[in-house]
């Protein structure tokens, strides 16, 4: 396994220790662009924060929701033109550069670029101040609500950088592998220009002896470059490549590097192919939490999440329920974990449909998901919509839309939602792989039975006879949810909900069930790590303010079913 860094080019992380201020909960933010009035200007910022870090996770702002006034500073150097790439923050932010509105972000846990515009003095030194709103407000970020099943934290909570530029500049490099025998792959580079420019490739550092020429749209194909000799990326042995992409155009020269795995992913009947051969998908659902960070995970805790998963024999994780950290998605290339991404939803209704903002920026954070990741060889399907309301017509809607935003972005992988109304879902027929989340036993259908484990068996029966009678059958299926909550550390002598013994019978009795069906192709229990969630009287059915279905708690301090589920899954 080769270890490689997925940024493209040379840039200047700004990630650290930043000037900070809590402004409360009462800054008007109906106007950000006022700049000489803006909120910030009078900040006084008297404290220090960590980039990334939630600031709701401080001591004193624990469970705040208000406005936070971010700052720092970063040198430009004689580079035409800078960029400041943000790779997720929540919920809401306000850009500013040496004191005047540059940009407004509206999607939690989207990556975002902001233009650097020239600077009017002398100096080379600009100011970065980041106003990051928490409150939820329908109207000024509609696509996170109090109502989701995990906390809405505050906060940059991933990597900043600056990345300087050349006048004439490669925007975006795409490589699809196109064939397997020999490896064959398609590059698709975008630049900044439409008059003609040279591009030249090396792979994995070596010349390929392929060069192109940009035409007036913009964006190249070469047609079809194979190399034979480079290894083929799976879970079992993910070989990761580069491709670097040099631009010469009169007196600029530009760089751009990517990582990239040689793999197909397709959909055959009811199989999913990872290089012609059909998968079997194990593992997680995952939420980006942790007790002292939230979402702002460091490095390490994403190693171990990953090695935890692992060493319980997953090849899989669904990254519930929104963007995922880039350097996490690197970690799963490297280290063989298939994805599911997905963009950020949680039971959306007709009111959700029925507004036009939300549409438009849930279809842009699809888009840009996919955009931001396409490289990534880890990534097997697309996702969005988590739970909405699919038994309701006007969800067709949504979903068709959706769908063909996902396939025109990128045609290459399949798509997938995670539904809980079968049977009486509308909109299956219209992705490729059917994905239902599920809790028999758990939120039980007999609430008076005790320990109602047959309950498992009996709804996987019924999910099987239902597809057939829908005509669904000769497609993928993935039990995308199910689980149980166990309180870390509770054993009790009665072992019902909520014990740690009832948790392992159940994720025990799913994993064999699992084991010896045929039928069902994909397996997400619900879910890694325990994560916080509602703080309000919501929380009756959520003690602690935690949804405790993790196989780990929120410290990852393993639960009883974790040896169990590891010996299951990795004795088969
Ligand atoms: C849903 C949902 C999850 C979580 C889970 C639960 O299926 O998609 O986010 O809320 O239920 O714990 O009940």
């Amino acid at each position: 396994m080769s270890m490689h860094t997925a940024r493209p080019r040379l840039s200047r992380p700004l990630d650290g220790i930043w000037d900070f201020a809590w402004l409360g909960d009462s800054v008007d933010l109906s106007q950000p662009a006022l700049a000489k009035g803006a909120p910030h200007s009078s900040a006084g910022f008297d404290r220090r924060i960590a980039v990334p870090g939630c600031f709701d996770t401080l001591p004193d702002l624990a469970g705040a929701r208000g406005t936070a006034a971010y700052r720092t500073r970063f040198e430009q150097g004689d580079e035409p033109v800078g960029m400041l790439h943000f790779d997720g923050l929540g919920i809401w932010a306000a850009v500013y550069i040496d004191g005047a509105l540059t940009y407004v972000h509206r999607k939690p846990y989207s990556p975002f670029t902001v233009e650097v515009p020239a600077s009017d003095s002398t100096s080379r030194v600009r100011e970065l101040t980041v106003l990051v709103d928490n409150r939820f407000d329908t109207e000024r970020s509609p696509l996170q609500e109090n109502y989701f099943d995990f906390y809405a934290y505050g906060g940059i909570f991933r990597p900043v950088t600056y990345v300087p530029l050349p006048a004439v500049h490669i925007t975006d490099v795409r490589v699809t592998t196109t064939a397997l025998d020999p490896p064959t792959i398609d590059i698709a580079v975008s630049v900044n220009t439409d008059v003609n420019v040279e591009l030249h490739y090396l792979v994995d550092g070596k010349d390929v002896s392929a060069t192109d020429t940009v035409d007036g749209t913009g964006t190249a194909n070469t047609h079809q470059l194979p190399l034979p000799g480079f290894g083929l990326w799976s879970p079992e042995s993910p070989e990761m490549h580069t491709l670097t992409v040099t631009l010469d155009a009169g007196a600029s020269h530009d760089e751009y590097t990517v990582t990239f795995g040689l793999r197909t992913i397709e959909v055959v009947g009811p199989e999913l192919r990872l290089n012609s051969r059909p998968l079997k998908l194990f593992g997680w659902n995952r939420h980006e939490s942790h007790a002292q960070f939230g979402p702002a995970l460091p490095l390490q805790q994403m190693v171990q999440d990953i090695e935890l998963m692992k060493r319980a024999g997953a090849n899989f994780v669904r990254g519930s329920h929104y963007p995922q950290d880039d350097r996490f998605l690197d970690l799963c290339d490297e280290m063989g974990m298939l994805v599911w991404e997905e963009s950020i939803g949680w039971q959306q209704n007709e009111t959700h449909f029925a507004n036009d903002d939300y549409q438009t920026l849930i279809g842009e954070q699809q888009i840009e998901m996919i955009e931001a990741h396409f490289n990534h060889p880890s990534i097997i399907m697309w996702g969005f919509q988590n739970e909405l309301h699919s038994e309701l017509s006007t969800s067709r809607a949504v979903i068709e839309r959706l769908s063909v935003v996902t396939r025109k972005t990128d045609p290459t992988r399949p798509i997938t939602f995670a539904s809980c109304r079968f049977p009486n879902d509308l909109c299956l027929d219209l992705v490729d792989i059917i994905s239902l989340n599920v809790y028999p036993g758990w939120y039980a259908g007999d609430v008076e039975e005790y320990r109602p484990l047959e309950e498992i068996g009996e709804r996987l029966d019924a999910i099987r006879t239902g597809l057939a009678e829908q005509g669904l059958a000769d497609k993928p299926l993935i039990i995308s949810e199910i689980g149980a909550g166990a309180i870390y550390g509770w054993r009790d002598p009665h072992a019902g909900h909520w014990s740690e013994q009832y948790q392992s019978d159940y994720l025990g009795e799913i994993c064999s069930q699992f084991n010896d069906r045929a039928d069902v192709m994909g397996l997400a229990l619900w879910q890694f790590c325990d994560c916080r969630t509602y703080g309000s009287s919501r929380a009756l059915g959520r003690p602690r303010g935690f949804n405790n279905k993790g196989i780990v708690d929120e410290y990852r301090r393993p639960k009883q079913a974790y040896e169990l589920v590891r010996a299951l899954m990795t004795e088969v």
